[in-house]
């Protein structure tokens, strides 16, 4: 009697303790990358580093103060726009307010911390971008609508980025895409917390950047685009709108002019920059790989000295992209006494010198020069050795696997867009299951400057076509780039890009509905 009732005693005090332990737990379950039960489909693209939930959510009132802190009025009056467009809410920036942004040191670049409860929201960084970051997660956690308001899960994030280059790049010379559909796009992708927009400014199809003193290049060598309908350039105004657009935005533009290949818009425009005087015909087809720079011609580096001065002075951020990739009608002696010469002229500049990884080639690239490297996941021919090349002269690399991230690639058979190659087609699985540091054999973490994807415009003509070739697969690159390395699988990748696909739709990005993901 005595015996059975000490059990029962103790069973019901087992019972009770695992009550307590069920009920502070579950509110608080944390799975390893930080998705919670509670609020499963509030997720965050990219992953932050560390998330911790708590029960309930927080009710924006419709008339909304923020509070920011001296330095941060920019970044709060971003918020306070975003905010208002979603309808529903008057927001106001304030001495005090319901959301506070602060200037704290201490936390990692580009960093922030952010805390939502019953009294709103705390977000603090040591530096302004930061805090834009901490925005960008804001917004992807908010839900609700104009009619029912809006309210933010309670919540603790602490969240910094893996790498320091986050790129997209922009091809605008096989296609050209106004000013507008530009600042759009850098719009569209500092919601993944991407900080660089790389512009292809030049190709064989078109040169789409006023140089002073080359007028042809842009009255001429502009007029034409893949499959003809005209083309078009950006003067130089045009080009400092971009940039200071994408300042405001803690995007850095990366200009690149691509030497010495891909430059018959060039060679049309100016007979004199060909070896034979004559110049060829502008070109609106697809191909690489016909076109070279006259490697032995004085004038060839008159004309790049002014474009490349020209191109650094209009540009605040660090970089200057020469291309140097697919120049297969330049001979490998041609190529390597022009890229030493070239990268030199870039150099002077006082940039930073970025080129595809085929300038490895190069045994004379300046000191610091960045590769970026466009091979696959797993390097094909001699791609690693020349990508190491970089390394070896003290620069890092951009990783731009093709067969992952190139987003001009068909999503799969069906896809009216997009091309073929790199393996393709590249489902949303494809474009997310590498590692950055397994690409390129022998070379250590802090030597990869960041990953970028790069859409190419063969096929790609307006923004809802820009748009649907980045959107969901730029996620997987934005992911690749910012969150820690042990990465969340695609199943839960895919529950990301599902709630990702709501916050699309609420912004009017258009996106692929892509296969492996339950679109809500
Ligand atoms: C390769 S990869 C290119 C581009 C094409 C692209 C199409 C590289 C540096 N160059 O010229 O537009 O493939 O996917």
């Amino acid at each position: 009697m005595i015996r059975s009732r000490y059990w029962l005693l103790v069973a019901i005090g087992i019972l009770a303790i695992s009550g307590v332990v069920l009920a502070v737990m579950i509110p608080l379950a944390v799975t390893p990358y930080g998705a919670k039960m509670q609020s499963q489909t509030l997720t965050v693209t990219p992953e932050p580093v560390s998330r911790l939930d708590a029960p309930g959510s927080w009710m924006l009132p419709t008339s909304l103060r923020i509070n920011a802190a001296s330095g941060s009025e920019q970044v709060a009056q971003y918020l306070a726009d975003t905010l208002d467009a979603l309808g529903g809410l008057q927001t106001s920036l304030a001495s005090a307010g319901e959301i506070s942004l602060s200037l704290e040191p201490g936390q990692p670049s580009e960093g922030y911390s952010l805390s939502i409860g019953q009294s709103g929201v705390n977000l603090s960084a040591s530096t302004e971008s930061g805090l834009f970051w901490g925005v960008q997660t804001l917004r992807q956690l908010l839900s609700g609508s104009k009619s029912e308001g809006w309210s933010l899960p309670n919540t603790k994030i602490i969240d910094y980025p893996r790498f320091a280059y986050r790129g997209a790049m922009l091809d605008v010379a096989r296609h050209f895409f106004s000013v507008d559909v530009v600042k759009k796009y850098i719009d569209d992708i500092v919601l993944l917390k991407l900080n660089a927009l790389h512009l292809h400014l030049t190709d064989d199809q078109g040169w789409r950047i006023a140089i002073n003193g080359w007028p042809n290049l842009t009255d001429y060598g502009a007029k034409t685009q893949v499959d003809g309908g005209g083309g078009g350039y950006y003067s130089q105004a045009d080009y400092k709108e971009i940039v200071d657009y994408a300042a405001s935005r803690f995007v850095t533009i990366v200009p690149e002019i691509d030497l010495p290949g891909h430059t018959n818009a060039a060679l049309a425009s100016y007979p004199e920059l060909n070896c034979d005087g004559k110049a060829p015909e502008l070109y609106e087809g697809i191909k690489v790989g016909f076109s070279s720079l006259c490697v032995d011609k004085e004038l060839t580096y008159e004309f790049l000295q002014d474009v490349l001065s020209q191109i650094a002075k209009l540009t605040p951020g660090p970089y200057l992209h020469i291309g140097g990739d697919e120049a297969l009608s330049t001979p490998e002696a041609d190529y390597l006494k022009f890229i030493a010469r070239v990268s030199k002229i870039a150099s002077e500049t006082g940039k930073t010198v970025i080129g595809w990884h085929e300038m490895g080639k190069s045994k004379e690239l300046p000191e610091g020069t960045i590769g970026q490297y466009w091979s696959f996941t797993t390097p094909r021919e001699d791609a690693a050795e020349l990508a190491r090349q970089f390394i070896s002269s003290g620069g890092k690399l951009i990783l731009s696997p093709a067969n992952a991230i190139y987003l001009d690639i068909k999503y799969d058979e069906s896809s009216q867009l997009g091309l073929v190659w790199a393996d393709g087609p590249t489902s949303l699985r494809r474009s997310y299951e590498w590692e950055p540091l397994a690409v390129v054999p022998g070379i250590e973490e802090s030597q990869i400057l960041g990953v970028e994807a790069p859409l190419w415009t063969e096929t790609v003509k307006t923004l809802s076509d820009i748009e649907t070739m980045a959107f969901p697969r730029i996620a997987s690159a934005a992911q690749k780039a910012w969150s820690p390395k042990d990465q969340a699988s695609f199943d839960a990748f895919a529950k990301q890009v599902a709630n990702l696909g709501t916050v699309l739709e609420r912004l009017g990005i258009k996106f692929e509905k892509a296969a492996g993901v339950d679109w809500h």
